[in-house]
């Protein structure tokens, strides 16, 4: 047990988002990088499976040794644990509806489909199928990320004026396959939020740094 959060992550990983907001909230915090991909190195995956049985990074284990996953529970509890960082909408905030309701679909419509596209064995055991059923969950995740586009009615950010963990979590998941070009074509509107949140200067290094 530690006085301070501990987080499993991984370099170029959906933890970066709840790296950004630690390093926007300010709260310390012990990295443990855990590769879950890596097939060359398991031993380094292995390690998140002292707080997460998914073998997924992100988890955050809080000083009293409770673990979080999942990304989208975590940023939330983030912003709400230090609201002084002004992270989210809180509960009563006319916003508030909305920011649930894109946290959820980032993680539920298009980051779980990595699962799969990062290994199509999993659920194809022919390889004769696997660049198909890649095509199209990288089609089916810039159909989503168009579909919440055509949704949301971005200000500077995505729900307002105001940047959120929202705008973290679409920043780095939109750097995943199909990538970004892809991604300002489905979403023009997000697209300056993210250019935004890219340039924002209190994470313009960090970006560098941890998604390279
Ligand atoms: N539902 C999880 C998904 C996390 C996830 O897919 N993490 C990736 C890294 S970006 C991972 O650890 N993948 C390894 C695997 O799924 O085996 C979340 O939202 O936190």
């Amino acid at each position: 047990m530690t006085d301070q959060l501990t987080l499993f992550g991984a370099k170029g990983s959906g933890a970066v988002a709840v790296e950004a907001a630690l390093t926007l909230i300010g709260a310390p915090y012990r990295l443990i990088e855990a590769y879950t991909w890596d097939h060359d190195d398991p031993a380094s995956g292995d390690l998140v499976l002292a707080a997460n049985p998914m073998r997924q990074v992100p988890a955050l284990v809080l000083p009293g040794g409770e673990a979080i996953t999942e990304s989208a529970a975590i940023l939330i509890w983030l912003a709400e644990a230090y609201p002084a960082a002004r992270l989210a909408p809180l509960p009563g905030d006319p916003k508030r509806a909305q920011f649930l309701r894109w946290m959820s679909f980032v993680s539920s419509a298009i980051y779980s489909l990595y699962w799969v596209k990062d290994d199509p064995a999993r659920l194809v055991p022919d390889p004769a199928g696997h660049a198909a059923l890649t095509e199209r969950t990288l089609e089916r995740i810039a159909q989503c990320w168009g579909i919440m586009d055509s949704q949301v009615t971005p200000g500077s950010y995505i729900l307002g004026d105001e940047l959120s963990v929202l705008d973290l979590y679409v920043n780095v998941v939109s750097r995943f396959r199909p990538r970004r070009m892809r991604f300002y074509r489905e979403a023009p509107k997000m697209a300056a939020c993210v250019k935004r949140v890219d340039q924002d200067p209190r994470l313009a290094a960090f970006w560098k740094e941890r998604m390279g």
